[in-house]
């Protein structure tokens, strides 16, 4: 059993789901209800069985003489907004991280507040959906560290993820659950390769939750949700690429 889940990959080319289908990164075949709910069923059964057996493992770390020479920027490259633009060209020195929802206490933490924090820095790859990646150096405080701070309702089931751009006529937005935000390697990096997060890759703030794909890794952060549901939020399904393209909600790697 243990075998057949090693990625989700690895499973649906078994043909153990599926009938043999080929995972082929087509949007086409997306669109194919069918498919769809027979790649769906195949998620499902990789989060729930990954975590069972693995709980909170690590995702590979490098070392420095790892890291790669370039690593490009991909998506949006730049914050949308005059707010955005006044905060970027003032260095983010008066902008502040907000946290709310389902919390005792909101907060508007500026990024001083974030740098003070304990610190977790990691070299990690970096995968994206379309073929690509590449290893960085991150930097940041603990999501749950953040969460914390806030306060957390127990009652909260996702955190959601706000940020500054726009992609195609709609904001650009992500979530992931309870046991992703806890893990130990999930941060909020203000720092990549050792300086400050530049505009292309998200500044002043990105979240990293190292064990799934880059479209979850949601760039120039402005906003934390705590959320009971996704129902009711932009297309329902937790993030950009879910609600407008069919992307899987859970990404793991
Ligand atoms: N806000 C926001 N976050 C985003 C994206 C985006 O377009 N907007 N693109 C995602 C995708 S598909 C990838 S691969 C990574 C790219 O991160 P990078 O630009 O640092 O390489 O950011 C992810 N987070
Ligand atoms: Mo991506």
């Amino acid at each position: 059993m243990t075998r057949l889940i090693l990625s989700r990959r690895a499973l649906i080319r078994t043909g153990a789901l599926g009938g043999g289908l080929l995972l082929t990164g087509c949007d086409k075949l997306y669109e194919q209800p069918r498919f769809r709910s027979v790649l769906e069923s195949a998620e499902d059964l990789h989060r729930v069985t990954q975590r069972a057996l693995g709980g909170q493992a690590l995702a590979r770390e490098f070392a420095v003489s790892d890291l790669s020479p370039v690593f490009r920027a991909n998506g949006s490259r730049e914050g949308a907004g005059e707010d955005y633009k006044r905060h970027l060209a003032q260095g983010f020195e008066d902008w502040a991280l907000r946290v709310d929802g389902l919390v005792a206490r909101p907060l508007d933490l500026p990024l001083s507040a974030l740098k003070a924090m304990p610190q977790r820095a990691q070299i990690t790859r970096h995968d994206c959906v379309e073929g690509w990646s590449a290893i960085g150096q991150w930097q940041g405080p603990q999501l749950s560290q953040v969460l914390e701070l806030a306060q957390v309702s127990p009652a909260t089931k996702y955190i959601v993820f706000h940020c500054a751009d726009v992609l195609g006529g709609a904001p650009y937005y992500e979530s992931i659950d309870m046991m992703d935000a806890h893990h130990p390697q999930t941060i909020l990096a203000w720092r990549m390769n050792g300086r400050p997060l530049d505009e292309a890759h998200g500044a002043p703030l990105r979240l990293r939750v190292e064990r799934q794909l880059g479209y979850k890794h949601a760039k120039f952060v402005m906003r934390i949700e705590a959320r009971d549901t996704l129902a009711g939020l932009y297309g329902g399904k937790g993030g950009y690429w879910e609600d407008s393209s069919g992307y899987a909600w859970y990404a793991g790697i």
